[in-house]
């Protein structure tokens, strides 16, 4: 079975949740590799991953822009070392385009998160107020600036959805924009979290349809038949304003100002019973569903 060497080569990585300087060593390493680096954050760690492939056509996904959604490093950390692997699909992959991936886009939140003294459920960044000294951080996925500040996120800091000083505001939003605009042909982005088992598309910030729903649902479709059919484990793709309206998010900013036409959020396992904290045994399978479904959406994608 395609992956299985893969696993076997590396579970020691996916058998726990790793901080992220141990997830980008790891990717970093692998052979075909090429580090990254977008920027640093106020906590002063770096916002790392790798780039790899030879295609024309440019992809970026990340993990970890909100803290608690431990599942989201890792499974996108998995999904870049499949297709860094030998299977013949991975190897095809790379030859049709050129990968870029940053497993944790908001590594001082997700290291307050694995602190003992920390938040394990804390979801911003942790950047403090100053227009508000009792509550520090910024939705990340709040802060980019299309629609910045529009209905679908807070004004108020203490709030977990608290939209910034300014669009662009946080170090993590400003090097991810940055970093993407920076790139050429770029016809996909997906941004990894969780939870709710969903593959969302534009908008997110009116329930109108996007110029390219159509796609975006048929692409959408193609990935979450592909992910269901790995482990019997039930995904829906939706436009992201059906789940609930939202504003200054990654997917509807890359769509609206960088042209991505592809651009997209994942909400990975599971759909509540264990919520944010997902038993590091569905790692693996969450890893290999989510690998089956981007495959299959990448697919959709080179073809249109
Ligand atoms: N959910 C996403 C959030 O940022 C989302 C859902 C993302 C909706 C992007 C629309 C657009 O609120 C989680 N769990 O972070
Ligand atoms: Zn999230």
């Amino acid at each position: 079975e395609k992956t299985h060497s893969l696993v076997s080569k590396s579970s020691s990585i996916y058998s726990d949740y790793q901080d992220a300087a141990t997830l980008v060593k790891y990717l970093q390493g692998l052979p075909g590799a090429t580090p990254i680096r977008l920027g640093s954050t106020y906590g002063g760690n770096t916002i790392d991953g790798i780039k790899f492939g030879s295609g024309p056509k440019t992809i970026v996904f990340n993990g970890g822009i909100h803290a608690r959604e431990w599942i989201s490093p890792a499974v996108t950390t998995y999904v870049a070392d499949y297709l860094l692997s030998s299977d013949p699909t991975a190897v095809s992959l790379r030859s049709k385009f050129t990968f870029h991936v940053i497993p944790v886009a908001n590594p001082d939140g997700y290291a307050y998160t694995r602190d003992p003294n920390g938040d394990r459920m804390w979801r911003k960044n942790m950047e403090p107020n100053p227009s508000n000294p009792d509550c520090a951080g910024t939705d990340i996925n709040r802060n980019f600036s299309f629609k910045w500040s529009d209905p679908g996120a807070s004004s108020d800091e203490c709030d977990e959805t608290y939209y910034g000083s300014g669009p662009l505001s946080t170090k993590e939003a400003k090097a991810l924009d940055t970093y993407v605009k920076s790139l050429k042909n770029v016809v996909s982005y997906m941004d990894l979290h969780s939870y709710s088992q969903l593959w969302l598309y534009p908008w997110g910030y009116t329930q109108s349809p996007s110029p390219d729903h159509t796609d975006h649902a048929a692409a959408a479709a193609a990935g979450v038949k592909a992910l269901n059919a790995v482990n019997k484990v039930k995904f829906t793709a939706e436009q992201s304003d059906s789940l609930y309206q939202t504003s200054g998010t990654t997917d509807d900013h890359f769509y609206a100002t960088a042209g991505v036409k592809y651009s997209m959020t994942i909400e990975l396992r599971d759909t509540g019973n264990n919520g944010f904290i997902l038993p590091a045994s569905q790692i693996v399978p969450s890893g290999k569903e989510t690998v089956a479904g981007l495959v299959a959406f990448w697919g959709y994608v080179d073809a249109h």
